[in-house]
């Protein structure tokens, strides 16, 4: 059977999850926040990975909904959470461009009572590429109600340095393939810069796919604000998100 066929059944049938990846602000060692990252458990398929599934759900608008629920599930999570915690929620092209976004953000906020600050709305350059008169205009909307914006794997694709001037983004997410060759020097050079850019326009910069304690050392050192990946904790249950700092054994 065609993917797309089970994709349509598996949102009613209540197949997919989320797990959530903590992150962590590197000068306090404390969790600040966790990313919500969705996982399809299909009966036919086993774990379908998200990268397989949804842009699938972008082309038949199963995305739509889907995302909503990613939204409305994770907020509702991330409700319980100690105060200040912040839940980053992934979001497709598709999803801003829909005309509903907006509405189903702000109803996915009253709906779990979560203050609008600690939601981030994570987005790619796919997000910014075209139709950027509605898109400017949502995102716009969205922040003005304490919302941030984060672009998502910063670096790589077509993400381009006009956009932080075309669009108002609060954190940069360096994409994991910077991280994994950082100790290569031409790509230790992009990070510093990287840091150093988002420093001088008082915006967030997080390092994603940090793996190791070297990687850690050189970004702590760069004064990167946030780090995320598997030294600091991978995805994992919402029960797992642990707010104290970690503790050197
Ligand atoms: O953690 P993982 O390998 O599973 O995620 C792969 C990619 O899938 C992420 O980088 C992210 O871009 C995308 N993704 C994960 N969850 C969501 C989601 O809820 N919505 C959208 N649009 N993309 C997601
Ligand atoms: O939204 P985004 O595309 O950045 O999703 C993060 C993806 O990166 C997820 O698929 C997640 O499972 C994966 N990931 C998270 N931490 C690490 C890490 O430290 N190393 C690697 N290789 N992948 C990671
Ligand atoms: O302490 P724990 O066993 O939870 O550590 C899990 C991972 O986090 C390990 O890989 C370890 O290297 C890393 N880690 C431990 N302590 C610290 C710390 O104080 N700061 C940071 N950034 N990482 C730590
Ligand atoms: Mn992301
Ligand atoms: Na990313």
């Amino acid at each position: 059977r065609a993917l797309e066929t089970d994709l349509e059944a598996a949102l009613r049938r209540q197949e997919f999850e989320l797990d959530f990846q903590p992150i962590m602000n590197i000068a306090s060692s404390e969790i600040v926040g966790a990313e919500a990252l969705m996982r399809w458990h299909s009966p036919a398929r086993g774990l379908v990975p998200p990268d397989d599934f949804i842009p699938v759900a972008e082309e038949i608008g199963l995305i739509v909904p889907l995302g909503e629920w990613a939204l409305r599930n994770a907020c509702t999570v991330a409700a319980g959470w100690p105060d200040g915690l912040r839940i980053a929620v992934n979001v497709s092209a598709v999803q801003i461009k829909s005309g509903t976004f907006a509405r189903s953000v702000i109803s996915a906020l009253a709906f779990s009572g979560v203050p609008a600050d600690r939601l981030e709305l994570e987005i790619t350059e796919t997000v910014l590429m075209d139709e950027s008169d509605t898109v400017l205009k949502t995102l716009s909307q969205l922040r003005d109600l304490g919302i941030r914006i984060a672009l998502d794997d910063f670096g790589i694709g077509y993400s381009s340095l006009s956009y932080l001037r075309r669009f108002p983004v609060d954190k940069i997410k360096i994409d994991r393939s910077f991280i994994r060759d950082i100790d290569k020097r031409d790509t230790a050079a992009i990070v510093r810069t990287v840091i150093g850019l988002g420093a001088q326009l008082g915006i967030t910069v997080t390092a994603e796919g940090v793996e190791t304690e070297a990687q850690l050392e050189f970004l702590s050192r760069e004064g990167c604000v946030e780090a995320q990946g598997y030294l600091i904790g991978a995805p994992s249950k919402a029960a797992d998100i642990n707010p104290l700092p970690k503790s050197r054994a």
